[in-house]
Formats: C-alpha cells, sequence, structure tokens
C-alpha cells in the first residue's frame, strides 16, 4: 500500500493517509456541465436555500439560539438528531463556497457558524438535546440520543471547511475540535467503554484526524470501530444488529442492521483500517462488500428492504414495493465504495457508485431542487398524493416527492454530495490519473515528480455513451492516463488519436491503461454503449422471478402509468413484457413491448390460470427511474413480468 506525502491536501470529503489511489479534490477537477453539472446548479442556486430556510421554520437552527438564551428544553423542536441536519448544511455550504467561491453562501455560511458556537459550552460539548436542566443527562441515551453521530456530521463540516478554506477565521474548525477533545476525553481507552447507537462518528474523527494531523482522533476512532459488537447497546426490538452491536466489524459477512448506519460504520472502519495499516480489517470489509452488492442490493444501487427499522433484509430479500432504499443509505453505500476504490482500485467499487449516483442521489431531488425521496421504492402499486409545499411530511412516505420530513436527514445528504461531486470523478497514483465517472469536466493536476497534466473531458453521457478526452498540456515523459469501462459495457472501443498516431480498439469492462507522453491536442476517446439492454434477477430473489428490468447505460428505466395511456390502463401491474422481445430506442426513449395482462378478480385460493386473452402487444416507452413521478401521480414499476 503507497503512503500518500504529498501536499497539499486535496479538496475532497476523505483523504486516507495511504491507499493505492487518491482523490483528485475540488481543486483539480471542475464539473462543468451536463447531467451532474446541472444538478450542482439547482443543488447551489436552489436546494441550499431551500433547506436553509426549513432548518429555520422547523426551528432546528433556532434551537442553537435557543441554548444561548436559555430557552431550552421548553423551546426545542425537532427530532433528537436534527443538530446533524444544520451540520450537514453548513458541510454543503463549505463544499459549494469552495467550488464557486460565492460571497452570499459565505455570508450565510459564516451566519449559521456563529450561532452554533455560541452554543458551544466551555468544556467543548456540544448539542441541544442533552445536558441541561430537564433534559437528558449527557450520553444518558447513547442508543437513540445520536450526540456522537451529531458531533461526526459537525467534523465531516469543519473538514470540508479546512480543505477548502484552510486557516479560515470563522470558528468551525476549533469548535469541532474542541469538541473532538471532550468526546476522546470521555471516551478513551481509559473512559467509557461505549458506542454511538447510529455511526458517524468515526468518518468524523478520522477525517479530522487527517485534517489536523491529531492521531488521537484516529485512535478513538478506531476505539468506537473496535467496541462494535460487543453488546454495550441496549438489545431493542430488532435486535442490535440494528446498531451494528450484534457482532465485531471484523467478523462480520455482510452489512446487516440500520442500513445507514451500517454503511457510515464500514466506512469508518475502512477508514481506520487505512490509517493505521489494517490488512486484516481491510479485507473484512471488502469482503462485507462483495456479499452486500450480491445479496442486498437492489439493481439501483439502493439498500435496505425493512420500512419498520430502516434496515437490510436477508440475503435476497429485495422486495421492489417494499424496497426501502433510502436515499441517505445510498449516500452511505457510496462513502463505503469510495473508501474501498482508493484502498484498492478495483473499478467494480466505482461501478456500484454510478449506479448509485444515477439512480439514488439523481432520483430524491426533483428538477426544482425543492423536494425529495426519503425512501425510494421500485415499484409504485398506487398513485401517490402530492405533499403540501409548505408542509413536513412523514420520513418514508415515497409516493411523490417532498419539501420536507419530519426527519430529514436526506435533502441535506444529497446537497452536500452534490456539492462535492466533482471529488469523486478522477483519483491519481502519483504517476497517473484515472477517470472513474464520466462528466464534462476540466482536470488540472501535478502527478508526483512534478509534472503538471490537463485534459478536457466532454460528453453528453449519459444521453450517449461517447467521452472524448482531449489534452490540453504538454508531456514531456509518459504518464498512464486510466479509463473505467462499466461492467455493463460491453462492446465498448476506444480511439485514440495524437500527432504521431491513430488507434482504435476494442475494449473490456473494467479499466483500460493508456500510457503515453500526451501533448496538447491528443485525444482519447471512449464508446460506450449505452443501448438499452434487458436484465434477469438473480433467480434467489423470489420477489422478482419471471420480471426483468431494463436498463440503459448507468441508467436503470421504469415503467409508469403515465405511459400506458393507450392501453387505457393506470395500474404498471396490468401490464406485461412480451417474450422475445427487444427494448428500442426511438425519439430519445427506451420503448417495450407490452401486453395487457388478463385479469382474473377475486379467485381464491388462486387455483385457475386467468382465462381470458391477453391483448395485442403495444409499444410503451420507458423512464428513467431518477425521472419517474415528475408528470403527476403514477403507478410505476422497475422490475417488469414477462407476459405468460
Ligand atoms: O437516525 C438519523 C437518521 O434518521 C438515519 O440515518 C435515517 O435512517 C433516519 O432514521
Ligand atoms: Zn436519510
Amino acid at each position: 500500500m503507497t503512503i500518500h506525502t504529498i501536499s497539499p491536501a486535496p479538496l475532497a470529503p476523505a483523504v486516507p493517509t495511504r491507499g493505492r489511489l487518491r482523490p483528485l479534490g475540488l481543486g483539480d477537477v471542475r464539473i462543468t456541465g451536463g447531467f451532474w453539472g446541472e444538478r450542482q446548479d439547482v443543488n447551489a442556486r436552489h436546494t441550499l436555500a431551500h433547506i436553509g430556510s426549513r432548518l429555520e421554520s422547523e426551528g432546528w437552527l433556532p434551537n442553537f439560539d435557543l441554548a444561548v438564551s436559555g430557552g431550552l428544553p421548553e423551546g426545542r423542536r425537532g427530532r433528537e438528531f436534527s443538530d446533524s441536519e444544520v451540520y450537514k448544511y453548513l458541510e454543503a455550504l463549505a463544499w459549494e463556497i469552495g467550488r464557486s467561491d460565492d460571497d452570499e453562501l459565505e455570508e450565510r455560511f459564516r451566519a449559521v457558524v456563529a450561532r452554533v458556537a455560541a452554543a458551544q459550552e466551555e468544556d467543548g460539548y456540544l448539542n441541544t438535546r442533552f445536558g441541561r436542566p430537564g433534559q437528558g443527562e449527557r450520553w444518558s441515551d447513547l442508543e437513540w440520543g445520536h450526540e456522537l453521530y451529531c458531533l461526526g456530521h459537525l467534523f465531516q463540516a469543519a473538514v470540508a471547511r479546512e480543505r477548502t478554506r484552510p486557516g479560515s477565521d470563522d470558528g468551525l474548525l476549533g469548535i469541532a475540535r474542541r469538541a473532538a477533545d471532550l468526546v476522546c476525553g470521555e471516551f478513551d481507552a481509559d473512559g467509557r467503554d461505549a458506542i454511538c447507537g447510529h455511526a458517524e462518528i468515526e468518518v468524523g474523527l478520522a477525517e479530522l484526524s487527517r485534517v489536523t494531523g491529531d492521531r488521537r482522533y484516529l485512535a478513538q476512532a478506531r476505539l468506537f470501530i473496535e467496541r462494535h459488537g460487543r453488546g454495550s447497546l441496549r438489545d431493542i426490538e430488532w435486535g442490535r444488529k440494528y446498531f451494528q452491536d450484534d457482532q465485531p466489524v471484523r467478523e462480520a459477512r455482510v452489512l446487516r442492521g440500520h442500513a445507514v448506519r451500517a454503511n457510515y460504520l464500514a466506512a469508518g472502519a475502512v477508514d481506520v483500517a487505512v490509517d493505521t495499516g489494517d490488512a486484516e480489517l481491510l479485507k473484512a470489509l471488502r469482503r462485507q462488500w462483495e456479499r452486500t452488492v450480491a445479496r442486498r442490493t437492489y439493481i439501483t444501487g439502493g439498500q435496505g428492504s425493512h420500512h419498520q427499522d430502516e434496515a437490510f433484509g436477508d440475503d435476497w430479500e429485495l422486495p421492489p414495493d417494499r424496497a426501502y432504499s433510502e436515499t441517505c443509505a445510498g449516500i452511505g453505500s457510496i462513502m463505503f465504495s469510495w473508501r474501498l476504490l482508493l484502498s484498492g482500485a478495483d473499478p467494480r467499487y466505482a461501478d456500484l457508485i454510478e449506479r448509485t449516483l444515477y439512480n439514488v442521489l439523481a432520483t430524491s431531488p426533483a428538477p426544482d431542487g425543492r423536494s425529495f425521496y426519503y425512501a425510494n421504492t421500485l415499484h409504485q402499486r398506487v398513485p401517490g398524493t402530492p405533499a403540501d409545499p409548505d408542509g413536513t411530511s412523514p420520513r418514508a412516505s415515497s409516493s411523490l416527492r417532498a419539501p420536507w420530513f419530519e426527519v430529514s436527514c436526506c435533502p441535506p445528504n444529497v446537497a452536500r454530495t452534490l456539492a462535492s461531486l466533482d471529488a469523486y470523478v478522477a483519483t491519481t497514483d502519483g504517476e497517473g490519473i484515472q477517470l472513474h465517472q464520466y462528466a464534462p469536466s476540466s482536470i488540472r493536476t501535478v502527478l508526483d515528480d512534478g509534472r503538471e497534466v490537463a485534459f478536457d473531458v466532454e460528453t453528453n453521457y449519459p444521453a450517449d455513451g461517447r467521452v472524448t478526452i482531449t489534452h490540453t498540456g504538454d508531456a514531456d515523459k509518459a504518464w498512464t492516463l486510466s479509463v473505467r469501462v462499466p461492467a455493463w459495457a460491453e462492446g465498448a472501443t476506444l480511439r485514440i488519436v495524437t500527432a504521431d498516431f491513430v488507434q482504435q480498439r476494442p475494449v473490456e469492462p473494467g479499466v483500460v491503461d493508456i500510457r503515453h507522453a500526451f501533448r496538447a491536442g491528443d485525444v482519447v476517446q471512449l464508446d460506450l454503449p449505452v443501448t438499452p439492454r434487458m436484465s434477469q434477477p438473480d433467480p434467489r430473489i423470489d420477489a422478482v422471478r419471471g420480471c426483468v428490468a431494463v436498463e440503459r447505460g448507468p441508467e436503470v428505466l421504469a415503467l409508469e402509468s403515465v405511459d400506458l395511456t393507450s392501453l387505457r390502463v393506470e395500474d404498471v401491474g396490468r401490464v406485461a413484457i412480451v417474450p422475445g422481445t427487444a427494448p428500442v430506442e426511438r425519439d430519445g426513449r427506451v420503448w417495450v413491448s407490452v401486453t395487457r395482462l388478463p385479469v382474473g378478480e377475486g379467485r381464491w385460493p388462486y387455483g385457475e390460470e386467468p382465462q381470458s386473452a391477453q391483448t395485442e402487444p403495444v409499444e410503451v416507452a420507458l423512464v428513467p427511474y431518477h425521472d419517474w413521478a415528475q408528470r403527476g401521480p403514477s403507478t410505476m414499476r422497475v422490475w417488469i413480468p414477462l407476459a405468460p
């Protein structure tokens, strides 16, 4: 494993001290438009303001003012973890300021930090829910209190700020350090032998250690990781696996329990494993990733099939109509996969990240950036009811996007991820650049030997599969540009056009290394076949046996009832794909041949086959899953049955 020594640190959310790859941060990569650029723009222009205004109106930010004025606990509003949404908002602002240098956002950021700072107690303690007369004592409810979880988000916000505005006088890093010092004093090896019921402090501490160089924070993160699985949290109705306190992290075979908790913990464990050189722990985490992806992950990349405990189901328990697939779990999975990618360079991690980006992250926000999915079902049986634009929804309603939730972890999580997305595009191993995600972008960085490399990426991906990389700098020595060919991209081709030669060849899924002393104007062109394809489910997933899904490039497609008007059917459950037909692309949409299924209403106990005839096949258009429910209430499904 390479030990990274170069500075300055990349402007990125995760900057391990060792590993095969280092992220190229916001200073090196700029997404310049396209699918993600547009979403980043909406995030910056609308989502951040929307979140800021909801944090005020819901009282979650005013809770900090009440902490100062003595208005707590009486005036406190929001759930026990509402402080964390303020910190995620700060993190999102910090990344966005790092991208755009926007004065108004900077002013907003400083104003919020000042209110948070004022609420911090002398000894560094910071939480609006605990510790005052009339509130629970500090650290008295580790199962549900979320105190350490909230601080983990505070640390990530401070790290984002320090990376993007090193040495800034806003004070956020100091707030985070005082709180982290308190945590270390309270929970170190001689202190309370305890963990938080919601993992997050681990990633926060690990990154704070990286940004400050203080190894105590890493040691504390390690302690928290190692303490999982010893049953220190009280047992609950869903068992201790809900908190991942049922098994030591290094002994577990698969992610289990609450899906956001499980992914955050796994991400923090990779940080600890990598920075402490713990190969055994890293191996265990890779094994867990393999099994979780193979057996417990929806085709969208979504994770979690239990609504009641927001948790992973058993292996193969992936019912599309009960998919919980919380947006935050998708983001947690991206955090876990990204850290594994940095540690070991396996392109499958980037494949899952791409799948999750396009089909979970992009699905959550509406095009105007002011309403969101919290849960991401793969089958909507009943058209939803539009959410009140001024109201607050129960957390998991997944009929139509809602502007805010009583538990609103997802919107600010989407915002911070979009604002830092440039940092998930490419990495360096010191001798070359690895391009993992395809977006119009401009990349400029310095290799370990001091050479500058620069290129622009032009693409309309995923609308089409052509990715054109044009070098804008001259290299006097060869270096390696690596491009990812996604697992689905059978039949991809690569064309290299330089001043000296033109070469074209087929390339296999995986990583393609191109070693050359690129000169300005040299072009590398990757053509990924984004022709629509039918995907079969694993036969062990009982809930979708006999169904197929249609995918196109990295996008999963869905059948929505608003596209079934020609069949005079409002329920997507009434149609099936005609066997032996293939999806076709026409007029910018993907079409499948379907037939209307006969209904045998009221048959019980399912004894007879339905007798009525099926209709003649009709072509219907599918919609990218991330765009569903944008034309009003509808039914929708991703897995479509094949007609008998
Ligand atoms: O508990 C904090 C957050 O609220 C979790 O990550 C989400 O699943 C939601 O329950
Ligand atoms: Zn969430």
